[in-house]
């Protein structure tokens, strides 16, 4: 096979498209050449810790949202590669809810043992993608030779990830407000905040799991401001839910409903856009954080151009394994396996995927949809097939043990739905366990 293939980006998606591809390759396939840039040193995508903010040392935006002592905030069990278990990385069964450094060991396990890491040009940043009548080419940068370079490709298939570019409110008086104003993907370290009294903005995973950290790690009094609707967990004493805010004045926050309170910072957990700055018009795509993007056929296949897909770009319960579903789908199509049906079949599709999620009605429903898309994929390819519905129960327990306890859902356990076996319970509970290393966790 002649073909070229541009990955971009070796985060969880990116890596499941190479270990697609070399999966086929094992099989016997004849496969095209690989060819995955990726802007960082390392793989693994917000898994990647760094300390870095801001702008990294050649200038580029730093990638990961990610932060210290980071444990899942879903189980492992609903994320579990079907060709790679848990148990066959670690030699044995671990508890559910890994710290950060665990998963990225993980995530690197499968694909050292694909043997796909020469695939990736590390340190090497896409600028822009081009249709030609060919296929597209690929400006990139190495970035540490500083130099810019262009390449054709047959397809490009876009993992860059969602979750980096901040999307960021203003607020009246943050020009003035006298502690610090970040947002979460600036946040690396609740350590910060120790002793300190922090107004939180927004209610999703990022407010939930950041005021957590901050909990545990010692902040004076977490308030979290929001615009729809509040959490409603069982909060600790020291945390309170109040309505949007709407201003700051000196240091005191004011909310909706006339109330105030003193705060030393403002973390912003108000979300991210999807941010492609190397595509032009034609070839970007525009779409909410939403379970059914707009304009992907089966979630994967620009509608307006065919030859170009996207990865992981759907609001995620399910990650990893949907993930490989797309990727094995992905290349089932490059490789002529699965046939795309006309464009206005393609754009039906999207629509009906529209309509199917606006009639969902409770977060229930939204597991179980993105359940049954991944099981759709999975059962075109060749992607081991798993007990999806096993993982929507285990989804379905978490949100029970979150309801139960916020601060104590991490302590508990589920089943594998690769291997069978039960995970055991963790050692030490969430929130008395400070040493999130691997080395530690593993302790079981
Ligand atoms: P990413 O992990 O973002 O990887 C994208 C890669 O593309 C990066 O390596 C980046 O450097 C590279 N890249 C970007 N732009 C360029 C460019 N121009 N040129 C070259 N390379 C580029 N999921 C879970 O399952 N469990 C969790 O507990 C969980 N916690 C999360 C916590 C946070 C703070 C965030 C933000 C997300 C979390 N997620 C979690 C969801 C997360 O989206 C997935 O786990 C996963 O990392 C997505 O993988 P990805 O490859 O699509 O994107
Ligand atoms: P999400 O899940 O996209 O949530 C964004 C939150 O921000 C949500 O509660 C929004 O409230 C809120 N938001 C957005 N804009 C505003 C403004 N202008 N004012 C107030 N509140 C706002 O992002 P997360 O960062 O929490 O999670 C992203 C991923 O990171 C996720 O997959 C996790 O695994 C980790 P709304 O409910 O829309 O009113």
């Amino acid at each position: 096979m002649t073909k070229r293939i541009a990955v971009l980006g070796a985060g969880p998606s990116g890596l499941a498209q190479l270990r697609a591809f070399q999966s086929a390759k094992e099989k016997g396939a004849d496969i095209p050449e690989v060819v995955c840039f990726e802007k960082q040193s390392n793989w693994g995508g917000l898994w990647n810790y760094t300390w870095r903010t801001g702008l990294d040392q050649y200038g580029e935006p730093v990638h990961g949202s990610m932060y210290r002592y980071l444990w899942s905030n879903g189980p492992k069990e609903g994320l579990e590669f079907a060709d790679y278990s848990f148990e066959e990385h670690f030699g044995k069964q671990i508890a559910s809810y890994p710290p950060r450094a665990v998963l990225f060991d993980y995530i690197q396990g499968r694909v050292e043992k694909a043997g796909v890491r020469d695939w990736i040009r590390f340190q090497t940043a896409v600028r822009w993608v081009e249709k030609t009548d060919k296929g597209f080419d690929v400006t990139v940068c190495n970035l540490p030779e500083d130099n810019t370079y262009t390449e054709h490709f047959d397809h490009v298939i876009v993992a860059t990830g969602h979750f980096s570019t901040p999307n960021v409110p203003h607020f009246e008086g943050f020009e003035t407000f006298k502690g610090r104003v970040l947002h979460a993907h600036d946040f690396r370290d609740a350590m910060e905040f120790v002793n300190k009294d922090v107004l939180i903005v927004g209610t999703s995973y990022s407010a939930e799991d950041i005021g957590s950290q901050l909990w545990k790690y010692g902040a004076n009094s977490i308030t979290v401001s929001h615009r729809t609707a509040p959490m409603g967990y069982d909060w600790p004493d020291n945390w309170k839910e109040v309505p949007l805010l709407t201003k700051v004045e000196g240091n005191t926050a004011h909310f909706k409903d006339g109330t105030s309170t003193d705060v030393d910072a403002v973390i912003l957990c108000t979300g991210y856009k999807h941010h492609f700055p190397f595509l032009p018009d034609s070839l970007r795509l525009k779409t909410a954080n939403v379970l059914a993007s707009s304009d992907l056929y089966k979630g994967t296949t620009y509608v307006h151009e065919p030859g170009l897909f996207y990865l992981g770009m759907q609001d995620q319960w399910f990650t990893f394994n949907m993930f490989d579903a797309q990727a094995w789908w992905v290349r089932d199509v490059i490789m002529d396996r699965i046939t795309l049906p006309n464009h206005d079949a393609m754009l039906a599709d999207v629509e009906a995927r529209q309509s199917a999620e606006a009639a969902l009605e409770d977060d229930y429903a939204c597991i179980w949809y993105q359940g049954d898309y991944t099981k759709e994929l999975i059962d075109e390819t060749d992607y081991p097939s798993f007990d999806v519905e096993g993982a929507c129960q285990a989804f379905k327990q978490w949100k029970g043990h979150k309801k139960a306890g916020i601060m104590t859902f991490r302590n508990n356990a589920y089943q594998s739905v690769i291997t069978g076996t039960m995970a055991p319970l963790h050692h030490t509970p969430w929130k008395d366990a400070l040493d999130d290393s691997l080395e530690v966790y593993l302790q079981n």
